[in-house]
């Protein structure tokens, strides 16, 4: 056993949460068998030490270290390069609180299921126990997990995405509670692979996968399904939500919280460039986080936000210097790669980054174009959000910040208009409830298929939608100044099949409408969905947009979004008499305002 383990077994505390940790470490550890027990203390010197480690079994690939220092290339297995929708479960003794949105298996199935599979499964690996910290570790809003897994490239990726080691243990034994988390590679086989939730008991099991939101259980498994179901009963919201700052000329900064579906635009909004007109008129944009978003009211009424995340683990195609330069030097260091391809000069290359030919592709074989793309489409980056430029030093703040609107959006090819803002609360929780967005690679299965993903959490509430859209309808009480709510479409597409919008930076102009609805400000139209911009009600100067781009993006069709949301009213049928009556009148008001 690792010498470590005295260091931080505190037994002298009868009663402690780390009385509670030690004998969970000790269940798992007898169940697993694993050779060696190390627990993460989060220094350098143990990153330095595991780094050399996977450097010399592979785990780890060596880049450029002229162009990217400390940067590291990490192969996938080709059978594991996203979240499995299909195998992550959530476990309530009801299968109604679940709900028709997740999976669902018995408590007492699972965890045989789950503790068969953990057997013996840590022989001849070690077992690190990492805990960690979900925001900043002062913060009244932050909570507390530990991970136990047998991937040192786990270890890794936590390191980065979370406030891991010794300060998040003292707050565990401070606190009394934290997420246990239990996860092994196994033998990343697709077909003994599960991704167990218990809320109740703040438990999650993880076993066959090494990737992502499978395997880094702080992301997706605690901070939004395990949270979720927390946030619930303690009065707050765990979303699938970049955060935002727009500092105007004046030197007033609104922040904007906004849910896109997986690989619809999160990182890219949170650190965008403004254009170049913004910029010198003195336009600032700072990223608070690009992925998931804690809120809760304030003293004021006000919802407050924390960004729960250290790192970002974000989508790599796509990123450029044109599209992202932010990204771009946010991963020029200290940056592990996962499942891209490789240039000549051992530099990581992507589609989308440049106009090179790289010479392997991300599963190690000379590049040919046959073969598909040179990089998964989910090839990701994990980095330090602290690496970049436009970092905020607000999400450092234990008191979060404070939100004045929050965007829904999704992947919409036709019908759904750049913008529109909801009449009011409930009217937003509608249009959060009713997003629509088409399926992206960042979990497998079809790309492109139009579903239902309200709020963008289809695959990360941890309990039933109808009671999720009820939680969300409660905030509307007396004293609250809650946000605005809008939803944008960036992904709209003209005739010819192509985007519409030219996205990106120019997004910020979609922004500044927003934030000065929210001042009072700036002009609408009312109509059925909501109000509407006019071309000339957003900032447009030095953008090129076609007459059939002013229609569509500007426009609202009354046929189409009839049969729209008779659709929206089938899919809050789905959930019978559980959905709210609010929401089902809301529906039915804005259906009666259509009918022609
Ligand atoms: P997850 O990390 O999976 O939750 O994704 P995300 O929501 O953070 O998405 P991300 O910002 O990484 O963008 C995903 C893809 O959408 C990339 O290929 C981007 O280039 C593309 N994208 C992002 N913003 C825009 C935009 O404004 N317009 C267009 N056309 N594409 C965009
Ligand atoms: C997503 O799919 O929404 C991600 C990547 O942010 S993962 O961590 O794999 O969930
Ligand atoms: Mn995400």
């Amino acid at each position: 056993m690792n010498a470590a383990v005295d260091v931080f077994k505190r037994n002298d505390f009868p009663g402690s949460s780390l009385d509670a940790l030690n004998a969970w470490v000790a269940e798992v550890a007898a169940l697993t068998q694993p050779d060696d027990i190390h627990w993460c203390d989060g220094s350098d010197a143990e990153n330095a030490r595991l780094t050399k480690q996977m450097l010399a079994d592979g785990t780890l690939l060596p880049l450029n270290p002229e162009t990217h220092p400390h940067s590291w290339l990490h192969r996938s297995s080709p059978s594991d390069v996203a979240r499995v929708e299909h195998l992550t479960f959530v476990c309530t003794a009801q299968q109604e609180d679940a709900g028709p949105n997740n999976h669902w298996m018995a408590p007492a199935e699972a965890h045989a299921k789950m503790d068969a599979l953990f057997a013996g499964c840590m022989r001849g690996r070690t077992l690190y126990v990492i805990p960690y910290c979900m925001g900043p570790i002062d913060s009244p809003l932050s909570r507390c997990g530990v991970e136990i897994t047998d991937s040192p490239y786990v270890v890794a990726n936590m390191r980065i995405m979370t406030r891991m080691g010794a300060p998040a243990l003292a707050r565990i034994e401070r606190e009394g509670t934290f997420v246990k988390g239990l996860h092994s590679t196994g033998e990343l086989d697709p077909d003994r692979r599960f991704i167990m939730h218990f809320p109740d008991e703040l438990t999650i099991k993880s076993f066959g996968s090494g990737y992502g939101g499978n395997a880094l259980l702080g992301k997706k498994c605690h901070a939004l399904r395990i949270a979720s179901h927390q946030a619930r009963s303690e009065g707050w919201l765990a979303e699938h939500m970049l955060i935002v700052g727009i500092e105007n000329p004046q030197g007033e900064t609104h922040y904007i919280a906004a849910a896109f579906p997986s690989a619809c635009g999160k990182t890219n909004l949170a650190m965008l460039i403004p254009p170049e007109g913004y910029r010198q008129a003195g336009w600032k944009v700072w990223t608070v986080g690009d992925d998931i978003c804690w809120m809760r009211p304030g003293a004021d009424g006000r919802l407050y936000a924390i960004n729960p995340e250290a790192g970002f683990f974000g989508v790599a195609p796509g990123t450029s210097d044109s599209s992202n330069p932010n990204a771009l030097a946010t991963i020029s260091h200290h940056t592990i790669f996962t499942n891209v391809a490789v240039t000549d000069e051992q530099e990581p290359w992507w589609e989308g980054l440049d106009s090179r030919t790289p010479s392997l592709d991300w599963q190690g074989r000379p590049y040919d174009a046959a073969n598909g793309p040179a990089a998964h489409p989910n090839s990701r980056f994990t980095v330090s959000a602290r690496q970049c430029p436009s970092y905020s030093a607000k999400a450092e703040d234990p008191q979060g910040v404070p939100i004045s609107a929050i965007v829904f959006g999704g992947r919409r090819a036709s019908l759904v208009p750049l913008v529109f803002e909801a009449r009011d609360w409930t009217h937003g929780v509608l249009v959060g409830a009713a997003m629509g967005s088409e399926t992206t690679a960042a979990a497998t299965g079809a790309v492109g298929v139009m579903r239902r993903d309200p709020m963008a959490m289809k695959p990360f509430c941890g309990y039933n939608f109808a009671d999720y859209f009820a939680h969300w309808l409660s905030f509307d009480g007396a004293g609250a100044k809650l946000p605005k709510i809008f939803h944008v479409n960036w992904f709209r597409k003209g005739g010819d099949g192509k985007f519409l919008w030219p996205g990106f930076g120019e997004n910020l102009r979609v922004l500044e409408w927003m934030i000065r609805r929210v001042e009072g400000t700036a002009d609408a139209v009312d109509t059925p969905i909501g109000h509407l911009p006019r071309a000339e009600d957003l900032n447009l100067d030095g953008v090129a947009l076609s007459d059939e781009a002013h229609d569509l993006l500007f426009g609202f069709e009354r046929a189409g979004w009839q049969a729209e949301f008779a659709s929206i009213g089938e899919y809050l049928e789905e959930f019978g008499a559980r959905t709210p009556q609010a929401l089902k009148d809301e529906q039915q008001r804005i259906a009666a305002r259509l009918a022609p």
